[in-house]
């Protein structure tokens, strides 16, 4: 919040032509002189850029650089080459969303092997590619609010489909893996149909065409579900400016689905989820520093202090690795997305 003051203090000296510096009292020294990198799973996505610029914002007041790189495409492959030169360079740490769990594990050991910290955000590489991964939300949280969506909106019973990202991203096949686990043990569920599970690869126009697809292999469906910020909206349109009958959940952007969301025929999506996306960038940020600095290794049980955020604690990942849980998913209403919309 201060820091938000301050750059509000400072575009209106800026406005107003007063040229006396505002000096950012809540700057610190933690991540002085550290150079970090922190790479996406690919460009043009509004998500990324949000988290990027909270992760900048918050290292660059302790005195950090961070360059922020994109592969060319959402594959490892790309990310492995964006690694390769990365890894030649003189970086403190890599924090990374990884396109594959398994593909990047030789190159981001080499990156480990050559005394660069590795932390991930978002979407973890497998346990032995990295030191931490800073999850924004409990997996099986994440999971249990999007089946109970899909159940509330569908009536309980019928139809439903997913419209995921790309097929190797390991974020959304672990939100997947843990609906369906949650769905096959749970009667309340019984009635429910998935019928395919479509993969847009986070592009707009592909998630575009992979709805219209569901849409005409399946009449009936009900209910889609797309865990993917780029898939929820691309849907979103497409049903609302079709007239669609059949409904929207997932995780999106609020300021991507305020024109979207409703309770009403007018609307595709009734609710959706996402997380407090400033507070991924500052915690992934903080969780870097941490450990450059040695103050953590990654290694379960051990603490330190994110800044505002407070004191958190390494824990379990599901995949055996350790990992950061920044909270709880947040739920965007027709009543609170406007709200939102101006944050993310
Ligand atoms: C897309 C990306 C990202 C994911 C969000 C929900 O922007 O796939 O990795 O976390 O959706």
């Amino acid at each position: 919040m201060k820091k938000k003051l301050i750059s509000v203090l400072l575009c209106a000296t800026m406005v107003f032509g007063v040229v006396t510096p505002v000096l950012a009292e809540d700057s610190g020294s933690y991540g002085e002189g550290q150079k970090i990198a922190l790479v996406g799973k690919s460009a043009g996505n509004a998500f990324f850029e949000i988290a990027a610029a909270s992760f900048v914002e918050t290292a660059e007041a302790e005195g950090a650089t961070v360059d922020i790189v994109y592969p060319e495409e959402a594959t490892a492959d790309a990310q492995i080459k964006v690694l390769d030169n990365l890894i030649s360079q003189d970086y403190d740490a890599i924090c990374l969303s990884a396109n594959d769990t398994n593909a990047l594990q030789a190159k981001l050991e080499e990156a480990m092997d050559a005394g660069i910290a590795v932390s991930s955000f978002d979407s973890a590489p497998n346990a032995a590619s990295r030191q931490v991964f800073v999850n924004q939300a409990g997996t099986t949280a994440v999971a249990q609010a999007l089946v109970d969506a899909v159940y509330d909106i569908a009536g309980g019973e019928g139809q439903w489909a997913i419209l995921s990202a790309t097929s190797q991203a390991t974020n959304q096949n672990a939100w997947i893996d843990a609906m369906q686990e949650i769905i096959e043990n749970d009667d309340t569920y019984a009635d429910l149909e998935l019928v395919e599970i479509a993969y847009g690869d986070d592009e707009a126009q592909k998630s575009t065409d992979q709805t219209e697809a569901l849409l005409q292999n399946y009449p009936d469906l009900k209910v889609i579900c797309a865990p993917t910020t780029v898939g929820i909206a691309a849907a979103a349109k497409y049903l609302q400016d079709n007239g669609s009958s059949c409904k929207l959940t997932g995780l999106g952007l609020p300021s991507e689905m305020e024109a979207y969301t409703g309770d009403d025929d007018e609307h595709s999506c009734p609710y959706f989820y996402l997380w407090d996306m400033e507070g991924l960038g500052e915690l992934s940020a903080y969780a870097t520093m941490a450990l450059i600095n040695g103050d953590i290794t990654g290694a379960l049980d051990e603490t330190f202090t994110a800044g505002d955020l407070g004191e958190y604690t390494i824990t379990e990942a599901d995949d055996g690795g350790t990992e950061i849980v920044l909270g709880e998913p947040l739920e965007f209403t027709p009543e609170n997305v406007s709200e939102y919309a101006e944050l993310y």
